[in-house]
């Protein structure tokens, strides 16, 4: 029993051993149970604090240097954009400037700035318009005021039933001797009839014989030939006059002449007693101004409105066998 109770109390001893190791195992185990306990959680905190510090890191990155970079690109691509505009606007200003100087010429304004060369092509042109109106001043200083103070234009020689009648060996205050058209005395060319010293054009002339022909020669041909109207404008004061010459041989042009003036109808004309004497003198032409040019204007006193006018010639330039002119010219100033 004894042995019993030894076995049994080493069974129990054993036991109280085997149960003391337990508990000193158990106790062992629980520290390691407590150590892994209490080592985990600093492992998983640490890789829980630097997968924080990897995101937040990463986010740092993501969201702040990233586009840092990305902004910085751009603004130099921008600047560099900027550059090249830049450049290319100072090219084209210069191009332009050069442009503009080369075109005014005037170097020193236009080199400051491109403002100052676009306002010097302005100026220029403004120059050039200023040229424009000094011309036309000019034109103007030629033209108008003097033109109608001394010489306006000349009054409508149209005939009433476009009737020019043509006269010979007819001194001023004398009965008309009619002419008519022929070669022989008094007689004027077919084609150089008396309304063709009436038509406005200087090509055209009248060419008379008077007491002469075609091809005879002598210092009284062509002496009181000339022509009459009556104006289809109605009564004219007529108080100055202009004979032009014709196309060719001088020495028949008129030199001395007369102009009447008459209110009497048609029929009375003929009359030398119709007619008043408003002018016996030059022609004006004693100077040859040149083939089919006008004289110099022939001023005289009247004051009364005619509605027919005569015109003879009393003295040619030099012998030849008629008198021939390309216009008269009848002018009417008023005071
Ligand atoms: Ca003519």
């Amino acid at each position: 029993m004894h042995k019993i109770t030894v076995v049994n109390q080493d069974v129990v001893e054993t036991q109280n051993f085997d149960s003391a190791d337990f508990e000193s195992t158990e106790h062992a185990t629980g520290k390691q149970q407590n150590i892994s306990h209490g080592c985990c959680p600093k492992r998983k905190r640490k890789v829980i604090c630097v997968t924080l510090l990897i995101a937040i890191v990463s986010v740092i990155v993501i969201c702040i240097l990233i586009p840092t970079v990305i902004l910085n690109r751009n603004e130099t691509r921008s600047i560099t954009t900027e550059t090249a505009a830049t450049a290319a606007t100072t090219e084209t200003t210069t191009g332009t400037a050069t442009t503009t100087e080369t075109t005014a010429g005037t170097a020193t304004t236009t080199g400051t700035t491109t403002g100052t060369a676009t306002t010097t092509g302005t100026t220029t042109g403004t120059a050039t318009t200023t040229g424009t109106t000094t011309g036309t001043a000019t034109t103007t200083g030629i033209a108008p005021g003097a033109a109608t103070t001394v010489t306006p234009d000349p009054i409508s020689m149209a005939a009433v039933d476009r009737q020019v009648y043509g006269v010979c060996n007819t001194p001023a205050g004398a009965d008309s001797v009619a002419a008519s058209a022929g070669e022989w005395q008094c007689h004027y060319m077919v084609r150089e009839s008396p309304d063709k010293a009436c038509d406005g054009n200087v090509s055209t002339k009248y060419l008379s014989f008077g007491a002469c022909y075609n091809g005879g020669k002598g210092p009284t041909c062509g002496m009181g030939t000339g022509f009459y109207l009556e104006l289809s404008r109605g009564p004219t004061l007529v108080n100055g006059m202009k004979v032009c010459t014709a196309n060719d041989f001088d020495q028949r042009d008129p030199i001395h002449v007369s102009l009447e003036g008459s209110n009497l109808p048609g029929r009375d004309l003929s009359l030398g007693s119709s007619w008043t004497l408003l002018y016996d003198g030059s022609s004006g032409l004693e100077t040859d101004p040149g083939r089919k040019e006008c004289g110099p204007l022939q001023l005289f006193n009247n004051t009364k409105e005619y509605r027919s006018y005569r015109f003879l010639v009393s003295a040619k330039r030099n012998i030849s066998y008629s008198v021939q002119y390309s216009e008269v010219q009848l002018y009417s100033l008023r005071s």
